[in-house]
């Protein structure tokens, strides 16, 4: 296939869901009297848990309520046609039977539920694309502990003078394997969808060595841009033969018309991607739907946010949302 013909199905869908979900959806962002500011996903960092204390919700996380089914079945009549959950974020925790890993749903959870493959069953059998997110930065593997190794710390920003010897290590014999994992044992992938890249030593070398291994085990499979590094929203994008995946990933904001390469805005429909109950700013229906026309009037694609709770339930006020939007999608 060429570029054309692989990007061809995403570009045709336009609507997609996020699903951020992992052991940071049973915290929802608090700790006694703080909330964490911002995304509830980040409870590690923004709490100061240390790996130890953390490693109790991973232990907790049992989410009996969990319905694969029910949430594809959501998506689609929404009007969605894929769905990007994440297999692994910032936390570390698998959401899937990791040989590579204890630290995932099987070894370290009650639950022992594959996630990844009940997700991608149900979207096979509905016809939905199963795409996941997996974030490069990892707080809970020691040898990614970014410029602060080897101590977890709650700032992970780039100080690109210091240097963490251990990461190639995590790179080339944690990171990899879990990629090839996710792409071989449940069946197609439409996108893998990378977060993380900020992280002072992951490389632009690393990232050009991941696109070419994942194209290589799923020649179709769409990458975003954040395989690169320090891609952010359209960085990349724009300049004729650099390196920055097949799309770019603004964030929480919708970019102006005139972009001539692809590109994806992803959003939540509070301020939080995981569960967050004391965030009650829910954007309306109709302004989220004002979002996906401008959206896709301007050639882009809406990946809209759903944090669903320790339980395994989406919010109440997200269901009401998907619903509003899917009898508008149904109509237009
Ligand atoms: C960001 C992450 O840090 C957030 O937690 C979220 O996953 C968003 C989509 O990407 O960079």
């Amino acid at each position: 296939l060429n570029d054309d013909q692989r990007m061809e199905w995403w570009r045709d869908s336009k609507f997609g869901m996020f699903i951020h979900w992992g052991a940071y959806s049973i915290i929802g962002g608090e700790r006694g009297t703080k909330i964490a500011g911002g995304g509830a996903e980040w409870a590690m960092d923004k709490l100061d848990y240390t790996i130890e204390e953390y490693e109790k919700f991973p232990e907790m996380f049992n989410p009996v309520m969990f319905d694969a089914d029910a949430w594809v079945t959501m998506a689609k009549d929404a009007g969605m046609k894929y769905i990007v959950i994440t297999s692994k974020h910032h936390e570390g925790f698998g959401l899937w039977d990791s040989k590579v890993s204890d630290y995932d749903v099987m070894d370290k959870s009650p639950f022992k539920r594959d996630i990844i493959k009940e997700l991608s069953e149900a979207c096979k059998k509905q016809g939905i694309k199963f795409c996941f997110y997996y974030s490069i930065v990892d707080w809970h593997h020691p040898q990614a502990q970014g410029n602060l190794y080897p101590n977890y710390n709650i700032s992970q920003h780039d100080d690109p003078s210091v240097v963490n010897p251990e990461f190639p290590k995590y790179y080339k014999n944690y990171m990899k394997p879990q990629i090839e994992e996710l792409l071989t044992n449940y069946g197609d992938v439409g996108v893998v969808w990378f977060d993380g890249d900020w992280i002072s030593d992951y490389t632009t070398e690393m990232g050009k060595d991941l696109y070419k291994f994942i194209r290589k085990i799923q020649p179709n499979t769409i990458v975003n841009n954040r395989v690169d590094k320090g891609r952010n929203g359209m960085e990349g994008m724009d300049k004729e033969g650099e390196f920055a995946g097949d799309f770019g990933t603004p964030e929480q904001e919708i970019p102006d018309t005139g972009i001539d390469s692809d590109w994806e805005a992803c959003m939540t429909m509070n301020g939080s991607w995981g569960y967050k109950p004391s965030d009650n700013k829910w954007k309306s229906s109709e302004d989220l739907i004002e979002k996906l026309v401008d959206i896709v009037s301007k050639g882009g694609n809406f990946l809209l946010n759903i944090g669903p709770d320790g339980f395994g339930r989406f919010p109440s006020e997200s269901i009401r949302r998907l619903k509003a939007m899917g009898e508008w999608t149904k109509k237009n």
